[in-house]
């Protein structure tokens, strides 16, 4: 048996001059930053090994039912932190290093974060394999390995300029490749009947070209529970890699384009977010990862080759419609190389399935056009015309006579273009389907899936996002959470409920001024950061007021804008004296998908707006705008502690959930927030006196929009917004040019598809709540400790107790 590294200061130096020297091949003294960094994560890693291999042994021995989370983004943050903690290493090696002359902080700060996802979906992804591994439920997680993640974000002259994320380059010490466990995954070609030895006819794809799937494995550590899960990564190479006759003839690039093409499957991560793809490259990309997952499965853990047990040892959660071509591929195994009659194989498909939908945005709700997955993937297509044939039938019976309610929820749309709905056919399939806040799984059943909803009501299930505690409050907060510790004892890291207990500290004032202390030090630490990585210098005594996520119309980044300029017009006109503003330094952070204009041209105004806000001397004590680019997770870890106000204002009924409102509040930020996704339940459970609402309700948009919305309306009424809106129409952002933000002006006052302009008024009275309730320190420090006491429930440990109960039944490792 392998056997752990003594956790010892002693032991861990020794681990790590070994890995030095026999893994980097270096001395200490002739050692970079990054060998140093490489040995330390390398010696974590030992430390984990043994509890790794004994989980997979005892998975597979106890016949123990898995699930395997289905998702093609994972975005994980960075792993040394998390490492150290989830194996109470982190005095200890902090201590070794110091003794070997190294400060373990630039070690933890040379570590790229590997930025496999775009944003909420795969960051939640990333929190729930967490809390898997720390409950002690088997999970393997499955995804791709891209050799580029998320672009990096860089300004030229204030546009979003994208670099490529190349997180591979210097190395990277948390994965584990494993070629002798490389699958072969199949595309192309035509699918034929044929007689089978045992006189059946059958059908059988014939396949045009194929690429291997080579996977690695990442270790999942449950935080200080010995526990260890495995997240496998696929990535894409090519079966026969080099043609070497053809190299001999001097063709050199011929020679190598099987190689390139095959590699390409996984080279780079689509950087859309909300709005699908509708791509080649991107289909082979779901394919190829779910096809080797289930074969890698079925291979690994069905040892006896009994595939009809199956659902007694795994629950593929689907992660939002990009794995869902796994549906047809296990019916593809079961019927084809299994040899199971259809029937048994669809029971037994339905019950290894489940289906999270992530979005309401119509238009990101995925669809293939049939001829282009016909092409791809025939006998795919085939299964599923199958499945769809046999559902409708089903309906028809079901709603005699209600031919529409059948072609609405056909599987295959039939216009613009013929085409799989994915969203559909996971609903079909799946034995449940969630949203993941309540008013979006309520939204999900009486609007985007209603039909659905009224056939199978029992499928239909709601559980609320999470976020882990230990790396947006352990790590990202030590002070915060050293002070909770103080105060309740250990625990409540892995019982977030527990919060709860603060609620009384809330009106202790020595509590509170240790509380307020700590966000200083945050605030602190955040200008550090941002002076040496984005050279920006930032007042701290300003109220900190931050809006990070993706850039998208609908999350109104522009609302916000507005806002700013705004407060900024009222000043430079001398309506308002700048002694009365309540001093604020507005924070964004945020990608744009780089086809997406008009989110790319927002960020081209936000930036403008700052360096005419941040150079102007009659505000420079009251209004900072900044935006630090790339945000990412990293970023992130140290901004949201520092925030004093979080910004959710998405237009209601838009926002599936949001992730981060919840690690803001968990941080003790307070919310000024639209009724949508999760900050609903974030206003219920931390009260209305501490949380600033606003705006319309998803049914009063639904009446707007019914009436007739007009934007300009709201723009004509109301003469602040007709300053604000005047003044970026002038030219003043751009030098007197006015033809520069033209399009983003107009677009405001004619489209408007996401409302700001109906939301701005009770926007802007509740940004005047804030200023007002900011002036009395010590109300709001009340109001910040109890959004911490309250939110307790937006642990993703939650969510998974959630989705174990109601969807998954699977149970803890012993
Ligand atoms: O559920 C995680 C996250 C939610 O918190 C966000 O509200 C939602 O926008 C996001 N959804 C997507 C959808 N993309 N696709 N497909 O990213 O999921």
């Amino acid at each position: 048996p392998v056997t752990s590294p003594p956790h010892s200061v002693d032991g861990f130096v020794r681990e790590f001059l070994r890995e030095l020297n026999t893994d980097s091949g270096v001395t200490l003294s002739r050692s970079t930053v990054n060998d140093q960094y490489l040995s330390l994560a390398r010696a974590v890693r030992h430390y984990l090994s043994a509890r790794w291999l004994e989980n997979t042994r005892k998975v597979r021995e106890t016949k123990a039912k898995m699930v395997g989370y289905l998702s093609a983004e994972f975005l994980l943050g960075r792993q040394l932190g998390n490492a150290l903690l989830a194996t109470d290493l982190e005095e200890i090696a902090e201590k070794a290093l110091a003794e070997c002359g190294i400060d373990i902080a630039t070690l933890r700060a040379q570590e790229v974060e590997p930025g496999l996802g775009n944003g909420g979906l795969g960051r939640l992804a990333a929190c729930f394999i967490d809390s898997l591994a720390t409950m002690g439920v088997p999970c393997i997680g499955y995804g791709i390995r891209y050799e580029y993640g998320i672009f990096r974000q860089t300004f030229v002259d204030g546009r979003q300029v994208e670099q490529p994320d190349t997180w591979l380059t210097l190395g990277s010490p948390w994965e584990f490749p494993h070629p002798e466990h490389a699958v072969q995954v199949d595309f192309g070609g035509h699918t034929e009947t044929y007689v089978d030895t045992d006189g059946v006819e059958r059908t059988r794809w014939v396949p045009g070209w194929n690429v291997l799937g080579m996977p690695f494995n990442y270790m999942v550590p449950g935080y200080q529970n010995g526990q260890v899960n495995t997240l496998r990564l696929w990535s894409a190479q090519a079966t026969n890699a080099f043609d070497l006759p053809t190299f001999n003839s001097g063709d050199y690039a011929e020679a190598v384009r099987a190689q390139t093409f095959a590699e390409n499957i996984t080279k780079v991560l689509y950087p859309e977010d909300s709005t699908p793809q509708g791509k080649e490259l991107r289909l082979q990309q779901q394919y190829f990862f779910v096809a080797c997952s289930i074969r890698d499965f079925i291979d690994r853990f069905i040892l006896d080759g009994d595939v009809t047990t199956l659902p007694e040892r795994v629950i593929f959660q689907l992660n939002d419609t990009h794995p869902v071509i796994a549906v047809p591929e296990l019916m593809r195994v079961l019927v084809d190389i299994e040899k199971l009659e259809w029937d048994a194989a669809w029971e037994i498909t339905k019950k290894c399935f489940a289906y999270t939908c992530h979005t309401l945005l119509p238009e990101a709700l995925e669809v293939w056009p049939t001829e282009l997955l016909g092409r791809l993937l025939p006998r795919h297509l085939e299964i599923i015309y199958r499945i769809n044939d046999e559902f409708l039938a089903e309906v028809r019976a079901a709603f005699p006579d209600d031919e529409m309610r059948a072609r609405r929820m056909s599987i295959i749309a039939e216009y613009p273009e013929r085409a799989v709905r994915m969203a559909y056919l996971a609903t079909v399939a799946g034995a449940k389907v969630n949203g993941v806040a309540e008013l979006h799984s309520q939204l999900l059943r009486d609007k985007v899936l209603h039909d659905f909803s009224e056939y199978w009501p029992e499928k239909f299930t709601n559980v609320t996002n999470g976020v882990t505690p230990r790396r947006f409050m352990r790590l990202a907060n030590p002070g915060l959470s050293q002070l909770i510790t103080e105060t309740l004892g250990t625990g409540w890291l892995t019982d977030l409920e527990r919060l709860a207990e603060l609620e009384p500290y809330a009106e202790d004032a020595e509590f509170r001024a240790a509380f307020v202390r700590i966000k200083e030090a945050n605030k602190t630490r955040l200008y550090r950061l941002l002076r040496a990585r984005d050279q920006v210098a930032l007042p701290d005594d300003h109220l900190l007021d931050v809006m990070v996520k993706r850039l998208h119309e609908y999350k109104r980044q522009s609302l916000k804008l507005l806002h700013i300029v705004s407060s900024y017009e009222q000043i430079i006109s001398g309506k308002v004296d700048p002694s009365q503003v309540t001093p604020r330094t507005f924070v964004f952070g945020a990608k744009a998908a780089p086809g997406y204009r008009i989110a790319k041209e927002t960020i081209h105004l936000i930036n403008s707006v700052a360096a005419v806000i941040n150079a102007d001397p009659l505000v420079k004590d009251v209004l900072k705008v900044v935006f630090p680019a790339n945000y990412n997770v990293t970023l992130a870890e140290t901004l949201i502690p520092a925030a004093d106000l979080s910004e959710q204002i998405s237009l209601a009924g838009k926002e599936a959930s949001g992730t981060g409102n919840m690690k803001f509040a968990l941080n003790g930020a307070l919310t000024i927030g639209t009724d949508d996704g999760a900050n609903v339940e974030i206003r219920q459970l931390v009260g209305d006196e501490h949380f600033f609402l606003f705006g319309l309700t998803e049914p009063e948009v639904a009446e707007v929009q019914t009436a007739g919305y007009r934007s300009h309306e709201y723009y004509e009424g109301d003469p602040q917004l007709k300053a604000t809106l005047d003044l970026i129409a002038s030219g003043h952002f751009s030098g007197g040019d006015r033809t520069v933000f033209e399009p983003l002006v107009s677009n405001l006052l004619y489209d408007d598809r996401f409302m700001a302009l109906a939301d701005f008024r009770s926007y802007v009275e509740a940004q005047a709540r804030v200023d007002a309730y900011y002036a009395d320190q010590d109300a709001w420090a009340r109001s910040a400790v109890l959004n911490v006491a309250r939110s307790g429930f937006f642990s993703s440990d939650r969510s998974m107790r959630e989705y174990i109960a109601r969807i998954w039944h699977t149970q803890p490792l012993r």
